[in-house]
C-alpha cells in the first residue's frame, strides 16, 4: 500500500541520503588517504578487500545524481563532506576538495534541493588515525577546526549541518566489535571513543554557534532492543544493549549523563576528567536525526565477560543484510525521542532503508520488497507524528547502491541501481514508487 505527500504535515521534507566515502571515489580530486582505505587493504576486513577508491564515481557523475533526485521530486538531499577530501592530512585545506563541495551545493540549490550536510560520516584522515584517531582527545579539536573551515565556505548555503553520523558505529562497532575501521577490539579505546565522539560533536557545535551558523544537529542510530525470552537475565541483557546503543549518546547530549548500566562496564576505562566535558557535550541542539533499520533480540551470555550478552536470530523476514524488518521500531523511537528526550525539537528520519539482492533484467529493476519496506516505515513515521512527535522529514538510505563498508559492493541499498563495472545508473521500481507518492497530494 502506497502513501501520499498529503498524509504528512505541510512542509514535511522527502529526500535521500548518501555519504562521501560510499559514493564519491576517494581516489579523485586530491583527497588524502583515510582509515577506510587502509582497513580495506588489510585482508579479512572487507568482503573481497573492496575499497571506496572509485565507488560510484559520484565525484565526476554528480550532475546526473542530482538530476535523479530532482526527477524523483525530492525536497532535500542529505550528503556528507569528506574530511580527508577537504583536509588530506587532517589539517591543511585542499582547495580542489572545497571547490567540489562548493559546486555541489550550488547545483543542489539550482535544482531546488535543500542541502542537509553531515560533517563526519567516517572518513577519518589517515594522518590523524596515525595519531590514535578518536581515541586521542586532540582529534576532537582537529574536528572542530575542520567544521569551521568547511562552514566558512558552505555555511551560508546549507539548510542544516549534522556534526557526526552514528556515533555508536564510530565507537562501539569500530573499537569494541572491530567490524568497521579502525577495526579495534579494545575496551579502553572504546570507552574513550564513546566519550570523545560526543566531545567532538560538542566542540564543533560550540565553534559553529560562534560563527552564528543555524540548524545544528547530530545523527544517531537506534536499534530496537528486545529480550530473546521472558527470563529476567534476558531482560537485563536487552536493557544493557539499549543503554549501549540507544541511550548513551542521546542522554549524554540531552541530560549530560551516561546510563549507569553501561558505565558499570566502561567506567574504569573512561578518560580522566570526562565529567568536565559534559556541559560542552550537552549544548542545546536545533534538531535530532534518527537513523533506524532493525531490531535485535538479546540474551544473557553466561560465563562471558562484560557486557555478558549475545544476540539471537529473530523470526521476522530479513533484508539482504540479515536484518529483521520491524517498522514498529521506528514509530517507537520517534515517539520515545520526543517524549523522553527532545520534546518539541524537530526530528528528521535521516536514514531508513534496506539492502536487497536486486537484479537488473531487461534494463529494469523490480524491487517490490523495498517499496513495501519503505512505505511501511513511512507509515510508522506518520503514526509517530500522530502520536505527537515533531517529525519534519524522511531521508531514504540510499539514493544509490554504494560501498556498504565491510560488506563491500555486494549489499544494495539504493533506490537507483548502479552497475559497478559500467557505473550506469538505473532507477528501480522503488524509486518510481516513491516519486509517485511524493507527487500525490490527495
Ligand atoms: O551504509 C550505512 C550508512 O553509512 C550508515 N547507516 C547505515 C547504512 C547501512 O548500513
Amino acid at each position: 500500500m502506497t502513501i501520499s505527500r498529503a498524509e504528512f504535515p505541510p512542509g514535511f521534507l522527502f529526500g535521500a541520503a548518501t555519504a562521501a566515502y560510499q559514493i564519491e571515489g576517494s581516489g579523485f580530486g586530491g583527497a588524502g588517504p583515510c582509515h577506510w582505505d587502509t582497513f580495506a587493504a588489510t585482508p579479512g576486513n572487507v568482503v573481497r578487500a573492496e575499497d571506496g577508491a572509485r565507488a560510484c564515481d559520484h565525484y565526476h557523475r554528480w550532475p546526473e545524481d542530482l538530476d535523479l533526485m530532482k526527477s524523483a521530486g525530492f525536497d532535500a538531499y542529505r550528503f556528507s563532506t569528506s574530511w580527508a577530501r577537504v583536509m588530506p592530512d587532517g589539517v591543511k585545506i585542499n582547495p580542489q576538495g572545497l571547490d567540489f563541495y562548493d559546486r555541489l551545493v550550488d547545483s543542489m540549490l539550482e535544482r531546488g534541493l535543500k542541502p542537509f550536510q553531515t560533517l563526519y560520516h567516517w572518513d577519518m584522515p589517515s594522518a590523524l588515525a596515525d595519531q590514535g584517531g578518536w581515541a586521542n582527545r586532540d582529534t576532537c579539536h582537529r574536528f572542530a577546526d575542520f567544521a569551521e573551515a568547511i562552514t566558512e565556505t558552505l555555511g551560508s548555503r546549507v539548510a542544516s549541518i549534522a556534526t557526526i553520523n552514528e556515533p555508536w558505529c564510530v565507537a562501539w562497532l569500530s573499537h569494541f566489535m572491530g567490524i568497521h575501521a579502525p577495526g579495534m577490539r579494545d575496551i579502553r579505546a572504546t570507552a574513550r571513543v564513546m566519550h570523545h565522539i560526543l566531545l567532538a560533536h560538542g566542540l564543533a557545535v560550540e565553534r559553529l554557534r560562534g560563527m552564528r551558523q543555524p540548524n545544528l544537529g547530530i545523527v544517531l542510530n537506534f536499534d530496537h532492543a528486545a529480550p530473546a525470552t521472558d527470563a529476567p537475565a534476558d531482560h537485563t541483557a536487552a536493557s544493557l544493549w539499549d543503554g549501549i546503543f540507544n541511550r548513551w549518546f542521546i542522554e549524554g547530549i540531552t541530560r549530560q549523563t551516561y546510563p549507569e548500566n553501561v558505565l558499570a562496564g566502561l567506567r574504569p576505562h573512561m578518560p580522566q576528567g570526562w565529567r568536565d566535558d559534559m556541559p560542552t557535550i550537552g549544548q542545546p541542539l536545533d534538531w535530532l536525526g534518527v537513523n533506524y533499520y532493525t531490531r535485535h533480540l538479546h540474551s544473557h551470555a553466561a560465563g562471558t565477560p562484560w557486557p555478558h550478552l549475545r544476540d539471537v536470530p529473530g523470526p521476522l523476514p530479513k533484508t539482504q543484510m540479515g536484518w529483521e524488518i520491524y517498522p514498529d521500531g521506528l514509530q517507537t523511537f520517534l515517539t520515545r525521542m520526543a517524549r523522553d528526550y527532545v520534546g518539541d525539537l524537530p526530528i528528521y528520519v535521516t536514514e531508513n532503508g534496506m539492502a536487497n539482492a536486486d537484479q537488473l533484467e531487461d534494463g529494469t529493476v523490480t524491487d517490490r520488497i523495498r517499496e513495501d519496506y519503505l512505505f511501511a516505515h513511512l507509515r510508522a513515521t506518520k503514526a509517530a507524528i500522530e502520536d505527537g512527535a515533531n517529525v519534519k522529514g524522511f531521508f531514504y538510505w540510499s539514493l544509490l547502491d554504494n560501498y556498504e563498508w565491510a560488506e563491500g559492493y555486494a549489499k544494495r541499498f539504493g533506490l537507483v541501481h548502479v552497475d559497478f563495472e559500467t557505473l550506469k545508473r538505473t532507477p528501480k521500481s522503488s524509486y518510481h514508487a516513491l516519486r509517485r507518492a511524493i507527487a500525490r497530494n490527495d
